[in-house]
């Protein structure tokens, strides 16, 4: 290689790396610019996004509860002490999670069960917190044998935790009473489906809406009612529980409620 090859190399290197930097700068800032049209089409469109509020399942069980031989209901409501009416659990077009929660918080909402027997007592659950009413209901039938039905339920929280508490409840002389309640985690629950039956105080007030897939619904809503619990009776005042255990995993224990 003579000099002036080695010259001309050397001049070509410099070129080639000069053009590279400009380049690489150039696509700087078109990746910036970019970016910035990234950002404003986002805005764009998620202002165009419509948020529909989607009403969301409600739990309408039947038993005798206050054991008088009569069957009645036990309704969950979803109460928005801000609005002062039921209100909508969900909305379709949100962004993320966060938003969810703040709206259900902002919204002041009370969860509560009514019954269409004026004896029984509403069983308030949970006033003003972070929630999305609940995520399970069930008549477990008469656990401690006085003749009414106890219930079980689980409060859908409002937050990031898959940790939860299992309530069983039973009605006696006017009023509510916790008989026992034990740690789970959310997905020990079936799903719910995202809409059914609207029902007020008085009873059903509108139809089942729908937000994207009809037979979605219908697998989930029976796989809900198909779901066994995670209580059996053995005997009186006698149960088998599926819970989670103090090394997190899940067990299984027998629980004598004359003993609790
Ligand atoms: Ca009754
Ligand atoms: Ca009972």
């Amino acid at each position: 290689m003579n000099i002036l090859t080695y010259r001309k190399k050397t001049m070509l290197i410099a070129i080639s790396v000069i053009v590279s930097v400009v380049f690489v700068a150039t696509s700087c800032k078109q990746t910036k610019s970019q970016s910035q049209i990234a950002m404003i089409t986002e805005e764009v469109s998620s202002d165009s996004v419509k948020i529909k509020e989607v009403f969301g399942y409600r739990f309408v069980i039947t038993g005798d509860f206050d054991g008088d031989g009569k069957r009645e209901q036990l309704i969950e409501h979803y109460f928005s002490l801000r609005d002062n009416k039921e209100t909508n659990k969900f909305y379709e077009g949100l962004e993320d999670y966060d938003d969810a929660i703040e709206l259900a918080v902002e919204k002041n909402t009370y969860v509560f069960l009514s019954s269409d027997n004026s004896l029984i007592d509403t069983l308030r659950i949970i006033k003003g917190g972070q929630v999305f009413g609940i995520s399970y209901l069930k008549n477990e039938g008469d656990i401690d044998g006085d003749g009414g039905d106890e219930i079980s339920y689980v409060v859908d929280w409002a937050d990031w935790s898959n940790l939860n508490t299992w309530h069983i409840m039973t009605f006696k002389n006017g009023k509510w009473k916790e008989l026992y309640s034990f740690p789970i985690w959310d997905w020990q629950l079936p799903n719910l489906p995202y809409t059914t039956n609207q029902y007020g105080l008085m009873g059903t007030e509108g139809k089942v809406i729908i937000t994207d897939n009809d037979t979605l619904n219908t697998i989930i809503e029976e796989e809900l009612s198909e779901f066994k619990g995670l209580v059996r009776k053995i005997n009186t005042n006698k149960i088998q529980v599926i819970f989670k255990n103090d090394e997190a995993m899940m067990d299984t224990m027998i629980v004598d409620l004359n003993k609790q």
